[in-house]
């Protein structure tokens, strides 16, 4: 059908001093002032609402014994996040993670087998993000989770972060010495038992093989609505993760 224009001046017009009008006058204004919505979602995002997963109130557990990621899960983007032979692997996601679609409380411990291929490392795991999002750019510094880096730049250090991976405020452990147990690079092929917790509403715990690595007490603790997701994330190393536990505290 083709608008007439002085139809259109004219919904526009009575249309100008309600903000918040109904749709149906709304939709005749914008037909002639707003250029087609042409809003593709940054790289890295996705379009299911994150807010509608159920919250995880029992305990929760994954082996992915099956062929697909399956309705549990939300990829970032496409083709980098699969199963292979019962585990969930992720290879070249370059911070375009996977997010279990449920709602994580305040307190929670995730308990997770993870190994990389490579010796570059770089287990990853998000924790009270959005359970959506993703990198915008090479630079991850736009998270919204806290971020555990095992092995992260190539094998050279185990990070804890808030929000941005490279922040001055990131728990680091540099890799490398040989007489300290906890600073031990990661082996390519071998799996590792990574924990993630809170306890306490404010401090951030990850562990590797009971060993803790790091503590980050947060005086602004990430949870509710946009910081309350679980992931996995990765650069380019081959990564699988397996036995996924989650238990709300
Ligand atoms: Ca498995």
């Amino acid at each position: 059908m083709i608008a007439r224009p002085w139809t259109l001046a004219l919904a526009a017009s009575l249309t100008a001093c309600l903000p918040n009008g109904p749709p149906s006058a709304r939709t005749d204004a914008t037909a002639t002032k707003a250029p087609p919505r042409r809003r593709p979602p940054p790289a890295g995002s996705v379009q299911a609402p994150a807010a509608d997963d159920p919250p995880l109130t029992t305990p929760f557990f994954d082996d992915f014994e099956r062929g697909s990621l399956g309705p549990d899960w939300r990829a970032v983007g496409w083709g980098a996040w699969k199963i292979e032979g019962g585990r969930l692997c992720g290879r070249s996601a370059r911070n375009r993670g996977v997010w279990l679609r449920r709602r994580l409380p305040l307190d929670a411990r995730i308990e997770v087998d993870a190994t990389s291929s490579s010796p570059d490392g770089d287990l990853k795991l998000e924790a009270w993000g959005d359970g959506a999002s993703g990198a915008t750019s090479t630079s991850y510094t736009n998270a919204t989770s806290y971020l555990a880096v095992l092995g992260g730049w190539k094998n050279t250090l185990h990070v804890l972060a808030r929000l941005d991976e490279h922040g001055s405020d990131r728990k680091e452990l540099r890799l490398g010495a040989p007489d300290d147990p906890r600073a031990r690079k990661l082996e390519p092929g071998q799996t590792y038992r990574v924990k993630l917790e809170r306890l306490d509403g404010r401090t951030v715990s990850l562990w590797l093989d009971d060993v803790r690595i790091h503590a980050y007490e947060d005086e602004s603790p990430l949870s509710g609505p946009g910081h309350d997701h679980l992931g996995f994330n990765d650069w380019e190393a081959h990564v699988c993760f397996d036995n996924l536990r989650v238990t709300p505290l």
